[in-house]
């Protein structure tokens, strides 16, 4: 198995310059010689594609779906890199870019994996439409998507079918949701375990329902990992940063347990924004919590093969 590098820099689905700088980011901060240093091989499938565009040409497509024809475009190539990683046998680890890239990542992963769950770590829900949206930026709106509500641009992307079961679902971190979001919530099949529920419950435990409720129930785990889940005050450097969010060691608790389970099969790491950044903070929370979760990857791998 190799690590399979797909650096996606796109901000169109922000909507905010700035994230489509990050996979070069982490190519100069040595990424690839960080998951080397860690035993693996890996393989870097460099960036996508992003088209060329101009803010005047922004609702060309639709009037609440910002640059669609542009985001549906890269996610059409990330998708089919991941699926192509995936059924190689390797794990692809997608570097963003903004989080519309989701929409990709999944329905490739979903193409390789029939039963996949998904775990989006999100300080957004990530699940407006086209009608809920209040920016109409399509990095919130990809999960809704993927579980088959939204515009039938998004749902549809890649290949005409809904890609995930919306009670395969797990968000945590939620705690800047959209009023259309909650809505959604409510009634959802998905288990959404926002900020409030995370500080009641404990991390442990987070992480202890997470597993059980996955287990026997999908082939293979999807993380999609938001920078902005962390806490503002650790890390500035996102383009919607909120504050009262994870600690660094709680992320890093997810990520890992995740690996350790044998059950992840892919991971975005998305919504760095090398610009807004102070330090390189938010770089160094990203490259520590990669080293930390691909470091558990192989011990994950000998229990699925051993369980
Ligand atoms: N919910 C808001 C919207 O729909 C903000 C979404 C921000 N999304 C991301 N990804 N940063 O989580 O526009
Ligand atoms: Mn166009
Ligand atoms: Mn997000
Ligand atoms: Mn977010």
């Amino acid at each position: 198995m190799k690590i399979n590098l797909i650096g996606v820099p796109l901000h169109l689905g922000a909507d905010k310059f700035g994230c489509n700088l990050a996979p070069k980011t982490y190519r100069e901060a040595n990424i690839v010689n960080l998951i080397e240093s860690l035993g693996f091989e890996v393989f870097d499938c460099g960036d996508v594609n992003v088209l060329e565009t101009d803010e005047k040409r922004k609702y060309e497509h639709h009037p609440n779906l910002k640059y669609l024809h542009e985001v549906v475009d890269a996610n059409n190539k990330l998708a089919q890199k991941v699926y192509e990683s995936i059924s190689n046998g390797n794990f692809p680890l997608i570097l963003g870019g903004d989080h519309s890239l989701g929409l990709g990542s999944i329905a490739g992963a979903s193409k390789s994996i029939k039963n996949l769950g998904v775990v989006w770590i999100d300080a957004h829900g990530d699940i407006n439409t086209d009608i809920t949206s209040p920016t109409g930026n399509i990095h919130g709106m990809p999960l809704a998507a993927s579980f088959g509500i939204g515009h039938e641009a998004l749902v549809n992307v890649y290949e005409n079918r809904v890609k995930i079961k919306e009670e395969n679902v797990f968000h945590i971190a939620g705690r800047d949701l959209d009023e259309g979001e909650v809505e959604l919530i409510k009634g959802s099949k998905g288990q959404f375990y926002t900020m409030d529920k995370v500080k009641k419950l404990g991390i442990k435990n987070v992480v202890k329902d997470m597993l059980n409720y996955f287990k026997n129930k999908v082939d293979a785990i999807h993380v999609s990992f938001d920078l902005d889940s962390i806490d503002s005050l650790f890390a500035p450097g996102t383009g919607t940063p909120v504050k009262d969010g994870l600690s660094v060691e709680d992320a890093k608790y997810i990520l890992e347990s995740l690996a350790l389970s044998g059950m992840m099969c892919s991971l975005d790491i998305v919504e760095l924004n090398p610009v807004l950044d102070k330090d390189n903070k938010t770089l160094d929370i990203a490259m520590y919590l990669i080293k930390n979760t691909l470091s558990k990857l192989k011990y994950g791998l000998e229990n699925r093969l051993t369980a």
